[in-house]
């Protein structure tokens, strides 16, 4: 896949700041967040790769795929490629700068594939349906965890028997050392990937009470009590992780059980 890490450089924290706000999807951030989520989240670029792969598997004629929190759309952008014409792929996000530019980037790269429905709308307010496919990649941990049940329970619900959502995370151990370890090394991924200690620091004051992860464990454990029955974490790198959760049980096929 060609990476997607054509952006202005990131360069929101490389100066001190009096005082650090919290993190927004503002337009600042859309600006550089091609760069900055390429240099900042371990495995980025192949957990889309396998989106893309996934969908192909998936995504089922005149079916509707969700992308919720799609910022850019870089997903959606994959799944088009893929998606049978008469999908329909609704991208969610609820930053008005987000959607807005994504706006422009569709128009521009043509109108070719199925149709694009772009909802400028808080991910929790979308009703799923009819979905053979859907992504929350790397939005979830933006949303209160009391409210998070909710969303899985819905996208549950929307999903057509065989079915399927992947889930990334940034995510939390309950282990002291192996916490203090894996934010390190991805600390250590930040640095290797230019970024100053100073722009980390600030960062992670910036994001703190905005990005709250939640272990692998409870993740699972979640999938598992909306109704998923096929549920397989298939990547790791440092504190980032992705689950396949399949509506219903998979045979050895990996085809939903009827
Ligand atoms: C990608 N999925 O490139 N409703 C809708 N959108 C929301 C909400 C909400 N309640 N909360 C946050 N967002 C993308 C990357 S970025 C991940 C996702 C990151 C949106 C927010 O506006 C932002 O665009 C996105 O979720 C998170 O595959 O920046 O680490």
């Amino acid at each position: 896949m060609k990476q997607e890490h054509q952006s202005p450089r990131d360069d929101l924290y490389s100066l001190p700041l009096n005082q650090v706000g919290s993190f927004e999807f503002d337009e600042q951030v859309v600006r550089v967040f091609p760069d900055m989520i390429a240099r900042s989240v371990p495995g980025y670029g192949s957990i889309l790769s396998m989106i893309e792969q996934l969908a192909a598997r998936f995504v089922l004629p005149g079916t509707a795929v969700w992308d919720l929190g799609c910022s850019l759309g870089a997903a959606t952008r994959l799944i088009r490629r893929t998606a049978p014409t008469d999908c329909t792929i609704h991208a969610v996000d609820n930053s008005a700068a987000m959607i807005e530019r994504l706006r422009v980037m569709l128009t521009e790269s043509g109108n070719s594939g199925c149709e694009v429905i772009l909802h400028e709308s808080d991910l929790r307010d979308v009703k799923i349906c009819d979905s053979s496919f859907v992504v929350l990649n790397l939005t979830l941990q933006f949303l209160p965890p009391a409210s998070r049940t909710e969303v899985i329970e819905n996208v549950w619900r929307g999903l057509r028997p065989g079915g399927a959502l992947l889930l990334s995370e940034k995510i939390c151990f309950d282990e002291p050392t192996q916490q203090h370890l894996m934010t390190e090394l991805h600390h250590d991924f930040k640095r290797a990937n230019g970024y100053s200690d100073l722009e980390v620091a600030q960062k992670r004051t910036a994001i703190e009470n905005r990005l709250i992860p939640e272990s692998l464990e409870t993740h699972i454990d979640r999938l598992k009590r909306a109704g998923f029955r096929t549920i397989a974490p298939w990547f790791q790198c440092f504190n980032f992780a992705s689950i396949l959760a399949v509506r219903g049980e998979c045979d050895v096929h990996g085809n939903e059980k009827q």
